[in-house]
């Protein structure tokens, strides 16, 4: 009888044993910058796999509860979370998750400082990342958008590193009508004697234990008319207590059985004369709340690209545990394969997400030149969308690399894939973000500085050793743009259908360049040939998969997509004689 028990996989360090990511801090950060934060990501990064990791599964042990009654029958609504959720609100506040991008300790590279954190406390944390996102989106947008009794009041305790000051805020934009077409949001705003009383059912709100929460609603004027559409909606703040600490007229209904995020509290509820501010001029609240939604989607790539560089880890260090045939899984060439391919995919989102964070720091001081804003502008949905789907990918095959063990879930690994399935889903779906990129390019103009920016990164390796990889980048920027060309003259039809893989390529094309221009930094700083390597590979794949949605290709759409008879005759006609 075997006695054989097969070690788990261990962590020391999250921020020490992602050599990458040290890397590329070093790329991006000026030295100083860099050696002023390097000690304290190395403590946040073993207290990451420590104390965080602790109280997360703590909290994914211990779901949220809702008690709708106190025990004589009175209604409360009261949403119980585990200690374990709490200490992670705590330690958060305490490790300035959000207060980093706001202190701006270090100018322009405070955002990338803040993300590097959010980054290393994530993976461990049961998506307590998710409240943190609703509340720096939320300190971004009265920053913005605020007026002073918000900037004085409400700011200081969202950015504040004091636990017991610390705010979380909502972000309930979600109705039966559905997360995307945010159109159709049918919540009323009432004005009254000292601001407005909100009326309606919010479907999904995440996080519904925060005191505040931003969110959408239709102002009725004094003859109950109303302006449909978006451009009807407008931006509401409030607060989910009232002074006595009863409910601001809102009744909790129930709270989703979700397939992952298990630790988030996540409601149906119905405000019921809610009292609310108004934000900004009625009519303007979509174009005031992307303010907080573009904080969120960086966010949701800042889990999506560290939860797969936390589960590549996990795998690599099993690796090296784990034997099979007569050899550890290090030495088996296919296992390897898998490894670095993985570990390629993860690095391009890491590059991407991490370059993002450092424009959006310029951005958030006015530093971004005009350029730099078009290019954060259209990578923003660019990075969430494709950094969603990878994580689902790339966590997917993590779990395989365990086998059986990957698939059990007191191994801590079925989690991770749970989890990840939520990334391509809120915040903007990959479809809709795909929309979104091409509105940036219709009504921004975002193509034209993408462009340029990426053709003069690509210029600076155009001689040397990377020439042959430089002139492949260069190709895939003419090809995004010459179709972006087609897009236009082809009409609405063919550049919706083609959205997604133009999402995608435009994806591909810029973390190229990044890798590109990483390794020419690494070659001039470096004996380590990894950045180099990367690049090759990241290169290897198809850089632009564009499809081309002509009307014939959209004929066999319709036809595969909902089942629909197609002509056979039409087919075969339709493919060139030999
Ligand atoms: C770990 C991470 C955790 C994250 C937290 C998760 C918890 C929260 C869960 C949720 O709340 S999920 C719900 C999230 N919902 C969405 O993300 C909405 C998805 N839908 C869209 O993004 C649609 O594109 C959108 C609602 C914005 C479309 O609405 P419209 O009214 O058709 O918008 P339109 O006309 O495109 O844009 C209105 C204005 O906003 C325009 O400006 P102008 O009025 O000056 O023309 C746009 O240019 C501007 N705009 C839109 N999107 C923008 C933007 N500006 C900057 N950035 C953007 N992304």
């Amino acid at each position: 009888m075997s006695e054989f028990f097969q070690d788990g996989p261990r962590l020391e360090n999250a921020y020490a044993q992602d050599s990458p990511l040290r890397r590329w801090l070093e790329y991006l950060l000026p030295a100083e910058t860099f050696h002023e934060i390097e000690t304290d990501l190395h403590r946040l990064g073993s207290r990451s796999v420590g104390e965080i990791a602790h109280w997360g599964a703590e909290a994914e042990r211990n779901p949220p509860k809702l008690v709708p009654f106190d025990p004589w029958g009175r209604r409360i609504d009261r949403i119980d979370t585990a200690r374990g959720w709490q200490e992670l609100e705590r330690i958060a506040a305490e490790e300035g998750i959000v207060a980093t991008a706001y202190e701006r300790a270090h100018g322009p590279h405070s955002r990338l400082h803040q993300m590097v954190r959010l980054f290393l406390f994530s993976p461990a944390s049961a998506v307590a990342s998710c409240p943190l996102a609703m509340t720096d989106g939320a300190a971004r947008l009265i920053e913005v958008h605020g007026d002073n009794d918000l900037r004085h009041r409400v700011y200081p305790k969202l950015i504040t590193r004091d636990p017991k000051m610390f705010w979380t805020s909502g972000q309930w934009m979600t109705e039966r009508t559905g997360g995307s077409d945010v159109g159709g949001t049918s919540t009323m705003a009432r004005s009254t004697a000292d601001g407005y009383a909100l009326f309606g059912t919010k479907w999904f709100t995440s996080a519904t234990t925060s005191p505040m929460a931003m969110t959408l609603a239709r102002i009725e004027d004094e003859s109950g008319a109303i302006v449909a559409g978006s451009r009807g909606l407008s931006l509401f703040y409030l607060e989910t207590r009232q002074a006595n600490g009863e409910l601001n007229n809102i009744q909790i209904h129930r709270l989703k059985d979700k397939l992952g995020t298990k630790a988030l509290p996540t409601a149906e509820l119905s405000l019921v004369g809610t009292r609310a501010k108004l934000i900004g001029l009625p009519g303007e609240g979509v174009k005031r709340i992307v303010t907080l939604v573009n904080v969120t989607r960086v966010y949701n790539a800042a889990c999506a690209v560290s939860s797969m560089r936390r589960a590549l880890m996990m795998s690599r260090d099993y690796a090296r545990r784990r034997s099979a045939f007569g050899k550890v899984l290090s030495q088996q060439p296919a296992h390897l394969e898998t490894l670095a391919q993985l570990e390629v995919e993860s690095q391009g989102g890491l590059a991407l997400l991490l370059y993002v964070a450092s424009l959006m720091g310029k951005e958030e001081i006015g530093q971004a030149s005009d350029v730099e804003s078009g290019v954060l502008r259209i990578l923003v949905p660019v990075l969430k969308l494709y950094t969603g789907k990878q994580g689902v990918s790339v966590i997917s095959e993590v779990l395989e690399s365990f086998g059986g063990a990957g698939y059990v879930e007191d191994t801590g690994l079925p989690v991770m894939l749970r989890d990840a399935q939520v990334l391509p889903i809120w915040e903007g779906t990959t479809n809709v973000l795909s929309l979104d990129v091409l509105r940036s390019m219709a009504r921004e103009g975002t193509l034209v500085p993408w462009g340029e920016h990426f053709e003069e990164m690509v210029s600076r390796s155009s001689a040397g050793p990377l020439a042959s990889e430089a002139e492949n980048v260069r190709g895939a920027i003419d090809r995004v743009r010459q179709f972006a060309r087609r897009m236009m003259s082809e009409g609405d039809l063919f550049a919706q259908a083609s959205a997604r893989s133009f999402a995608y390529s435009v994806a591909r094309t810029s973390i190229a360049g990044l890798l590109l221009d990483h390794a020419r930094w690494s070659i001039r700083h470096e004996k380590d040939g990894a950045a180099v390597a990367v690049l090759r590979r990241w290169c290897r794949q198809d850089l632009t998969p564009l499809v081309h949605s002509t009307k014939s290709h959209r004929v066999e759409t319709a036809a595969l997509a909902l089942d629909e008879s197609l002509m056979l005759s039409d087919l075969l006609e339709s493919i060139p004689q030999e």
